[in-house]
């Protein structure tokens, strides 16, 4: 058992006494460690803000767990997706960077590392994501056996299981093809997905997911926040009920493909029926016209004025102008 192990276990034991008093001792008889560790272990969690109180001769008393996005808690807090295994729980550059790094040692599908803050966070096409505390910061390893085409829904695929866990949370969210997710007008989650193949097969995709839950000093002040709907809203619950929903959603699309899914995401889509002008990164137009949906591949269908009908596999999309002539 290694120094974490055995320090989500005495975490575990005074959780499972439910707010009474347990003996230092049958904490280190059940656990089969020291009286030694079993304080150290209760002094670390001390430190990472658990409030335990300890009385001499009787034992320890959790009092309160504070809202760390840590394995240990989002594990506990998972009724779906089990095989997922979660790392990390500490501040890091950017959770895709390290679950890519993990996903080419090897690292097997469901690997999940999940940080409380980013310093290098990242959106697509090289922008930034701000990744300060109050947000849930998570990269999953994925490794589905398709082909790299049918692989390319997959960003839908995530989007979906994100608006279920919310809306499971009691957030109802917005779409918006490819796959960021918006509440009342504002940006309240992105997802940035990273793929790697070889030849006609898919070796890894890391599916990254940031939400912004509580706002904090560097929060974007144009940005939505889970917190503005749910007051009080917790970084772990959040975290949880999104890994819920994404595995879900996901173990959905190993079965039934995306056709599975697809309504779902047509009927979350805040672009349905509107008219939109398709963009490059760098602002050229790729195409515009009305949204009517998306195909099997989950490409944007858009019907141009004279009916005519394109899929567009990529771009960043705006709402056009309702007011304006053309
Ligand atoms: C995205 O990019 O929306 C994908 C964001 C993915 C972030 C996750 S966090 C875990 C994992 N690790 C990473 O390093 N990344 C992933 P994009 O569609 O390119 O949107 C980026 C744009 O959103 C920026 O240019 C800003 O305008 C805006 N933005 C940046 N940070 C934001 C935030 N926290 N909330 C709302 N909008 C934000």
């Amino acid at each position: 058992m290694t120094m974490s192990e055995s320090r989500d276990r005495v975490l575990d034991a005074l959780k499972r006494a439910g707010g009474s008093t347990v003996s230092g001792e049958a904490i280190s008889s059940t656990l089969g460690i020291s009286r030694v560790a079993v304080s150290k272990h209760v002094a670390w969690l001390r430190k990472a803000g658990y409030d335990i109180e300890s009385s001499r001769g009787t034992g320890y008393r959790l009092l309160s767990a504070p809202d760390l996005l840590t394995p240990a808690e989002i594990r506990s807090r998972l009724t779906t997706g089990t095989w997922l295994e979660i790392e990390g729980g500490v501040p890091t550059a950017s959770t895709n960077d390290d679950a890519k790094r993990r996903a080419r040692q090897g690292a097997r599908h469901g690997t999940v590392v999940v940080a409380p803050i980013q310093t290098g966070g990242r959106g697509r096409l090289g922008r930034v994501w701000a990744s300060p505390s109050g947000g849930a910061y998570m990269s999953l390893v994925l490794r589905p056996h398709v082909a790299p085409l049918e692989a390319s829904v997959l960003p839908l695929v995530i989007a979906v299981g994100v608006a279920e866990g919310l809306h499971e949370a009691g957030v109802v969210v917005d779409l918006k093809w490819p796959n960021d997710v918006w509440s009342g007008g504002r940006k309240l989650a992105g997802i940035l997905l990273e793929t790697a193949t070889e030849g006609e097969t898919v070796e890894w995709v890391v599916a990254g997911i940031g939400i912004n839950v509580v706002r904090s000093d560097g929060s974007p002040p144009e940005a939505a926040f889970v917190d503005d709907v749910l007051p009080g809203a917790s970084v772990l619950q959040i975290a949880a009920a999104v890994l819920g929903g994404v595995t879900r959603v996901y173990e959905r699309w190993e079965t039934q493909g995306f056709l599975g899914i697809r309504d779902q995401f047509v009927g979350r889509s805040m672009l349905e029926g509107e008219h939109v002008t398709v963009r490059t990164a760098a602002g050229d137009e790729v195409a515009s016209g009305t949204v009517d949906g998306v195909d099997e591949l989950g490409r944007l269908v858009l019907v141009d004025q004279s009916g005519e009908r394109r899929l567009v596999s990529s771009g960043d999309v705006t709402l056009r102008d309702p007011r304006a002539s053309d």
